[in-house]
């Protein structure tokens, strides 16, 4: 799928308050600083619809962005922040539990992972834990592998499937990518584009 039009709709604080159009949605979500908005960018060639911050835990609005005029890109909240307070990762929690467990048009929460954490993040466990009893759709996005010599991401995924392996039967889809080399960048908007097929408008 070739990217010609995107365009920032508008910041929403719950998912009531989304729009109401049967528009596909797929969401991006990750732990803070992950490379979340870095990614929404080069998935997209822009170069800040997302905002690249130097300060993590910016996002604390479900972010709205058309693509090529027909299908949503939502950009979630980081989760597992600890430098925020309880109470403020208690409304971020409720926020993201909001949008994924009650929003229809959603088709595939895109859940990044930072390949460069090996030993696996127990937070990032038990948050796709926690979509799986919820039977939310998702696919693993593994962030940040240029960091990384092919060897050690390989490591790194093989890491995470063993821990995930210990809760679910199979991995789920996933992807390797890298917002500075835009690897992965074909395989996912493929993804996207085979899914929006299959789906009635
Ligand atoms: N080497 C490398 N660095 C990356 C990559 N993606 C993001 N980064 C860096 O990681 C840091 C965080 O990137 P962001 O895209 O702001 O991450 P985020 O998940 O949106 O972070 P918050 O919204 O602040 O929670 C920045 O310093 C980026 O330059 C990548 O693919 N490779
Ligand atoms: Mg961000």
């Amino acid at each position: 799928m070739e990217i010609k039009h995107a365009d920032f709709v508008a910041s929403f604080p719950n998912e009531s308050a989304c729009p109401r159009e049967r528009r596909a949605e797929f969401a991006f979500i990750g732990r803070s600083n992950v490379g979340k908005s870095s990614l929404i960018n080069m998935l997209t060639s822009r170069r800040s619809l997302a905002k690249v911050s130097g300060t993590p835990g910016k996002t604390r609005l479900l972010n709205f962005f058309l693509i090529n005029k027909f299908w949503h890109l939502v950009d979630l909240p980081g989760y597992g922040y600890a430098r925020v307070s309880k109470s403020e990762q208690q409304v971020l929690a409720k926020l993201i539990n909001d949008y994924l467990l009650n929003r229809e048009q959603m088709l595939v929460a895109f859940v990044l992972i930072d390949a460069t954490i090996n030993p696996p993040s127990k937070v990032d466990l038990a948050f796709l834990d926690h979509l799986g009893e919820n039977q939310v759709p998702f696919a693993l996005i593994f962030t940040k592998t240029d960091r990384l010599k092919p060897g050690a991401v390989q490591n790194s995924i093989q890491a995470f499937s063993n821990e995930m392996l210990k809760t679910w039967s199979e991995m789920p889809k996933y992807f390797i990518s890298s917002s500075h080399t835009r690897a992965g960048r074909a395989d996912i908007l493929e993804y996207i584009e085979s899914l929006l097929k299959v789906t009635p408008a």
